[in-house]
């Protein structure tokens, strides 16, 4: 009888088992801790697309530019393989799906780690704006430690997960300033967190992979782009993203030249 219990006890456990997707919020290196939204709320982001996959995130700086990282286009894809979807809260339906004319990475990325992390595209026909697809304004100066930010994409809701939500997610992070982003207080050393960087830090809040190239917005203005970290959401590790308000003039001058 005793058997039958135990037999029957684990058998009724395997069936009442929470799957992964509800054990995410429990763990600490979920992305992000966030919540799905719709793109008339973010209508700024797009999807970056290599061969009809989700790869990146970006933001859409006027009719023809889109702001991303370099790293999501450093191995210099072909041109005929990317798209941009612009205008859907689904990366893979909806909205408008645009081809690429060229794209530009910051001609100092690669040469100082992680720095510089920014790319222009230049879309082959215009975006038309409305309320779901809009552009951002750069920001001017960084904002300040302590700021409540915005992050917003695709990427996955899990440190190392293989699946990428198909609705947009967000989640509402606290600037770290690079000073404090480098310093012993976390666990990156100075080397790697340098110029051009700014940081997020909300314990279990954070962008993750397929985030990357994503906005980071504060008061109304894009002021830093998902770049990288170390996991999602681990404690010590803050978020880092390249500091738009430090690339801003090259961005300026490369979308009037791309
Ligand atoms: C990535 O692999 C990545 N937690 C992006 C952002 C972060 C970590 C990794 C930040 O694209």
């Amino acid at each position: 009888m005793l058997k039958i219990v135990i037999v029957l006890s684990i058998f009724v456990c395997v069936l009442a088992a929470p799957t992964p997707e509800e054990l995410q919020p429990l763990l600490d290196g979920r992305i992000v801790g966030g919540f799905a939204t719709t793109i008339s709320s973010f209508p700024w982001q797009i999807s970056l697309q290599i061969s009809g996959s989700h790869s990146c995130g970006g933001s859409v700086y006027s009719e023809t530019i889109i702001v991303t990282a370099a790293h999501c286009l450093s191995d210099y894809p072909s041109l005929t393989t990317l798209r941009v979807r612009a205008g859907s809260s689904y990366w893979n339906s909806g909205g408008t799906l645009s081809e690429i004319a060229a794209f530009k990475i910051h001609e100092l990325y690669g040469t100082n780690g992680m720095a510089n992390d920014i790319a222009l595209i230049r879309l082959a026909s215009p975006l038309k704006f409305s309320s779901t697809i809009k552009p951002i304004p750069l920001a001017v100066t960084a904002p300040a430690d302590g700021v409540i930010a915005v992050v917003s994409g695709w990427g996955t809701k899990l440190s190392g997960s293989q699946t990428l939500p198909t609705q947009l997610q967000y989640v509402n992070v606290e600037v770290v300033g690079l000073e404090k982003c480098a310093s012993n207080i976390y666990g990156y050393d100075s080397e790697s967190v340098r110029e051009t960087m700014i940081c997020s830090y909300t314990e279990g809040k954070d962008s993750c992979q397929g985030d990357s190239g994503g906005p980071m917005v504060a008061d109304g203005v894009l002021v830093g782009i998902v770049s990288w970290g170390i996991g999602c959401g681990f404690t010590n590790y803050p978020g880092v993203y390249a500091d738009v308000a430090s690339l801003r003039t090259w961005a300026e001058n490369t979308a009037a030249t791309i």
